[in-house]
């Protein structure tokens, strides 16, 4: 019979204290001294709200997008007119997962993109003061607690000033991410919101997952459906969908309507919804709005959305006066091919970028 106590395993483990332990409490007080203390309803010990030393989840990204300043100490994000902030959490997610490795994979595609743009004639090195703030410290098995650490931190960066950027993520972390900016707008917001699919249950699977976002954001106090306007609704969307247009108030613009009247027409139509009565504008874009082709790695692909060249002409034209915050969600590098869709979620935020700094219309607060 084998000695219990002569286990190799049962060995080692009696040597735990020979170990010693001082580098997770250093690790753990670093990280909140530079990374905030986490939000209320967190107790756990060396967690904090933008995941700082590597402390953080195994699948936060420490490459930064566009190979921008890493904003390490979260104090100082003041500095900057924009940063860059990953949400690595995709259990909101009904269909096929990933979306947590998202901003991973977004910003390695970023890395590979020059930060001078001919399109615009923008250099954002030199246009706009930009960092990478690092990813919020998502908890994958709790909806609430991640959702108070993104409301949290994506209020503490617009806050300071600056306007965030939200690499997603499924398209569930957009609701927290308007209740953190909405709170520091004195007045209505408007949202312009580029997808798919419309995304309004009020439930789903008993749970605020990825179709629910609208539903909970348009019951904020200062965000009406009124001022919502849905561009590229189609494909496969629940039937509750027609409900929540028919009744909230909020403007649903399908494919079918971008074929008839164009982008420029659409464009000018969601500007006009979402600025009513309003003070900013934040635009949503869940890259799945893109025909399947162009985006492989996303939770929901569906046939029959926009071209590239569509959906870049549209951000153009409905960035331009200025927005107070912009995610792009449901990047899934597990189901990517030859990072297309990391890419295209990489573009579209660079092309904003400098499209902000060449009409001068960076949120002021
Ligand atoms: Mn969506």
């Amino acid at each position: 019979m084998i000695d219990r106590n002569e286990l190799h395993a049962m060995k080692t483990a009696a040597r735990f204290d020979e170990f010693g332990n001082t580098r997770f409490p250093t690790m753990a007080k670093r990280a909140v001294e530079l990374g905030l203390e986490p939000a209320d309803s967190i107790k756990s010990e060396g967690m904090s709200c933008f995941a700082r030393t590597n402390l953080g989840p195994t699948y936060t990204s420490h490459e930064t997008f566009l190979r921008s300043p890493f904003c390490e100490d979260i104090h100082k994000v003041s500095e900057y007119d924009v940063a860059v902030v990953g949400i690595p959490y995709d259990s909101g997610a009904s269909n096929r997962s990933g979306t947590r490795l998202g901003p991973a994979g977004i910003r390695h595609a970023s890395s590979q993109i020059s930060p001078f743009n001919p399109d615009y004639g923008v250099d954002l090195y030199e246009n706009i003061k930009l960092c990478d703030a690092g990813d919020i410290y998502t908890l994958p098995a709790n909806a609430e607690k991640t959702f108070d650490q993104i409301t949290k931190g994506i209020g503490y960066i617009f806050s300071q000033g600056v306007t965030p950027i939200v690499l997603g993520g499924d398209h569930s972390t957009t609701f927290p991410t308007l209740r953190g900016i909405s709170k520091y707008i004195d007045g209505n917001i408007g949202v312009i919101h580029i997808d798919r699919h419309s995304d309004c249950d009020a439930i789903q699977m008993d749970e605020k997952m990825h179709g629910t976002e609208w539903y909970h954001s348009t019951h904020l106090p200062n965000l009406s459906a009124k001022n919502l306007v849905q561009i590229g609704i189609g494909g496969n969307c629940c039937k509750s969908w027609s409900k929540f247009t028919r009744d909230s108030g909020c403007t649903a613009i399908s494919m079918e309507d971008i074929d008839k009247y164009g982008i420029d027409k659409v464009a000018e139509l969601a500007l006009d919804i979402a600025w009513k009565g309003c003070k900013a504008v934040y635009v949503s874009l869940d890259i799945d709005v893109l025909e399947a082709a162009f985006c492989p790695g996303t939770g929901t692909p569906d046939f029959g959305g926009m071209l590239p060249r569509e959906l870049l002409r549209l951000l153009k034209l409905v960035t331009a006066p200025g927005i107070c915050g912009m995610d792009v969600v449901e990047v899934s590098p597990p189901f990517d091919v030859s990072e297309i869709t990391s890419l295209a979620a990489s573009r579209c935020i660079i092309n904003v970028l400098c499209n902000l700094a060449l009409n001068k219309s960076l949120y002021k607060h």
